[in-house]
């Protein structure tokens, strides 16, 4: 694996998770691999889980890493071909990709997209302006349309925690008050399509996510009929793709609550986080024995170290 983008990349996912189990059971056991070897992670957004873990992971495989947030304390970045750079933008993405990458032998990077522009947030121009220009492989850590570390550890939960083979997965729209990316939910439609898991996405009318990422997945518009018989229910909130970036309800029928989680298989409840409590999930679910929300947050750190392990060992 050279690069880490997207579901693509990955030859058998399967192999992937269990390397993360692998990790999992003996984090340092390769803190010789990344010896001498630098890893920079940069945030153009926000981060707890996705910062914390990577650098955790990075520094179980002996990697020496620097993260560096780019809102606020970096030069505002210019990412435009041939633009006359007059205004408020000091450095191109050209000469800041390739400087990273001159300091790193692995680059991870956080760029979400502006949810303004569907068919240029859908090039996910940024990350991929990085892969021309900084020289050395690049870690997705959440991009304009996809979010693979996040799916990774995902999967690894799902089958850590599945009691069927095959177990009934339910990715769910739930409410929000701000519009956000569709990331978490292509991603994990995805690597869930890839996975062979029976698969059904519930969201409201006007929400359908693009069939680029959902694929062959039932799609249905209510959530009763996608919570039935569920083994998981994956709570994430997207803005439309459809009219883009626009939030288009806030029906409160769709958070996760005791009353449709009661039509499940005993499911387990998952979510990315951060989560707003009692808007996306109420308490009484996101609290109960059946929320695999902590592990799920924990499992970042051997997902990512899966990925790092790769690239370092196949260059
Ligand atoms: C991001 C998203 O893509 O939905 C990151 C998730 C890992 N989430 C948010 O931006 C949530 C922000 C909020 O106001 O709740």
């Amino acid at each position: 694996m050279k690069n880490f983008l997207n579901v693509h990349d990955v030859e058998d996912i399967h192999a992937l998770v269990d390397g993360a189990l692998l990790c999992k059971q003996n984090p340092r056991a390769d803190h010789e691999l990344g010896k001498g070897k630098t890893l920079g992670l940069i945030f153009m957004n926000p981060s707890l889980r996705t910062r914390l873990s990577t650098q955790k992971a990075g520094r179980n495989l002996g990697m020496d890493v620097m993260v560096m947030n780019f809102s606020g304390e970096g030069w505002a970045l210019e990412t435009e071909e041939g633009v006359i750079m007059n205004g408020d933008k000091a450095e191109h993405i050209k000469e800041a990709a390739a400087v990273i990458g001159a300091y790193c032998d692995i680059i991870g990077l956080r760029s979400f997209p502006s949810l303004k522009d569907r068919k240029s947030d859908y090039t996910d121009h940024v990350i991929n302006e990085f892969v021309r220009y900084a020289g050395v492989p690049i870690v997705n850590l959440e991009s304009a349309t996809v979010h693979p570390c996040q799916s990774l550890a995902d999967v690894l939960t799902i089958e850590e925690t599945k009691e069927a083979g095959k177990p009934k997965v339910v990715l769910t729209w739930v409410p929000h008050p701000r519009p956000l990316p569709q990331s978490v939910g292509n991603s994990f439609a995805e690597w869930i399509n890839r996975a062979g898991y029976e698969f059904v996405i519930a969201n409201p009318e006007g929400y359908d996510l693009s069939g680029d990422f959902t694929g062959n997945a039932a799609v249905v518009h209510e959530p009763e009929e996608a919570y039935a018989g569920a083994d998981y229910i994956y709570a994430k909130n997207w803005s439309s793709y459809e009219q883009y970036g626009q939030v288009l309800s806030q029906d409160e029928k769709w958070m996760v609550d005791e009353r449709k989680m009661n039509l499940t298989n005993n499911a387990k409840f998952m979510h990315c986080l951060p989560v707003r409590r009692n808007v996306v999930v109420s308490d009484a679910v996101i609290d109960s024995e059946n929320s695999v929300v902590i592990r799920e947050a924990a499992n970042r750190e051997f997902a990512a170290q899966a990925v790092l392990k790769q690239i370092l060992s196949h260059g």
